[in-house]
């Protein structure tokens, strides 16, 4: 198959998420188009089945906002039509799934049909999508996508809640490449840390709000009471200097580090003995899984989709959003000479089932499944 790939180019989840599938397609031999407004971030290598098409933005002193909608969907038009591609796969319902529809349009006009499939991530629907001044957009385009699939069973539920939705949801969960994230002990760099045997506590994120970073290092603080640990913090994001001035008013600053953005994630975690994920929201958890691959057990919020992830007393514990005392006690138990075998040993059993192996084929024929089901509108172009 052809298919045009539309996201985010950045860090964030989805962006991740829609750049790997890319890959692995490639792998498989379909063409793949991505069409952003920077090369993502994981693109950087040729591949004979790896395209990227940039968004032209125009900007013109008129403009305080640039039409980022309107450039992307005249690319979406030119890519669809000279590549000749079978399907659009969006990743962000906003603005990609409304940007889509456009195109769509457009290219109806003439005389070609494009199915679309939407990605629903999580908060172009939990925040940012029923917020009343992008609401009707972000229904419309759900509704008018040929194919729409949700990251969680919460997430769809979330969605179907919220909005007037008019068609099914397919769930397809988030995936891994467990070759990328197979367990590379890198000893040295864990003594350099740990140098007296500590426990080894990891939260990566893009420390917005909604993360709860402060309950990270609160919890910390709590476990650094009663046995030696040291915690590191990846990633950056709004909440950073906050987060500093914290742990600089709580004493805990040369058991804290910021390691900001890394690319190698995979390496912090290899060394990690638990990964802390306490989100007020979250449709999949895509960093904790990332943390499971590498065999490390998760202490996670009960945030919308993290429960389908993460199993309660097996790969690691759920508890209520923002309870600090349980998620002490459970972050203790875990790190327990005793139990931590067991607990890494579940985590990476589980992480397995979400190998990319075994999720890329729901993809491949979610896409098959939409384009036998859109036939009838080629037939009548
Ligand atoms: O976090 C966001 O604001 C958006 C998004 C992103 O691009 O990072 O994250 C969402 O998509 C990820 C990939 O599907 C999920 O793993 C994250 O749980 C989800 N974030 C939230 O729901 C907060």
């Amino acid at each position: 198959m052809k298919i045009g790939i539309v996201c985010y180019p950045t860090f964030g989840g989805s962006g991740v998420v829609a750049t790997e599938l890319g890959k692995a397609l490639a792998k498989e031999g379909h063409q793949i188009h991505f069409i952003t407004y920077r090369q993502p971030t994981r693109l950087d290598f040729f591949s004979e089945n790896l395209f990227y098409h940039e968004v032209d933005i125009k900007s013109y002193p008129l403009f305080e906002h640039a039409p980022y909608e309107l450039a992307l969907a005249s690319k979406m038009v030119n890519v669809v039509k000279y590549e000749q591609l079978d399907l659009l796969h969006v990743h962000y319902a906003i603005p990609h799934a409304s940007a889509a529809y456009m195109a769509k349009q457009i290219l109806k006009e003439r005389g070609i049909y494009i199915p679309v499939v939407t990605t629903l991530h999580g908060t172009d629907i939990t925040l940012v999508g029923k917020d009343p001044s992008y609401e009707p957009v972000v229904t419309f385009s759900i509704n008018q996508s040929d194919g729409v699939t949700a990251v969680s069973e919460d997430l769809r539920k979330a969605t179907v809640e919220h909005f007037e939705i008019k068609r099914d949801i397919r769930v397809i969960p988030n995936f891994i490449d467990l070759e990328r994230f197979k367990k590379q002990k890198k000893e040295h760099f864990k003594l350099a840390i740990c140098p007296h045997g500590e426990k080894l506590i990891v939260h990566t994120s893009n420390f917005r709000k909604v993360k709860r970073v402060e309950d990270v290092i609160r919890v910390f603080y709590e476990v650094r009471k009663q046995i030696p640990a040291k915690l590191l913090l990846v990633g950056d994001g709004p909440e950073r200097d906050k987060m500093e001035r914290l742990c600089r008013d709580l004493g805990t600053c040369d058991d804290i580090r910021f390691l900001g953005k890394l690319e190698a994630v995979e390496e912090v975690l290899s060394v990690a003995d638990l990964f802390m994920m306490p989100s007020e929201k979250e449709s999949f958890g895509l960093a904790a899984l990332e943390a499971m691959a590498c065999e490390v057990p998760i202490l996670t919020s009960n945030a919308g989709g993290i429960p389908e992830l993460n199993i309660d007393g097996q790969t690691g514990f759920v508890c209520n959003v923002g309870d600090i005392t349980t998620m002490t006690t459970k972050a203790l138990e875990i790190l327990k000479d005793e139990n931590l075998p067991g607990f890494k040993e579940r985590a990476l059993k589980r992480a397995k089932e979400f190998d990319v192996t075994n999720i890329l084929p729901l993809y491949e024929s979610y896409y098959r499944e939409t384009i036998e089901s859109t036939k009838f509108y080629f037939e009548k172009i």
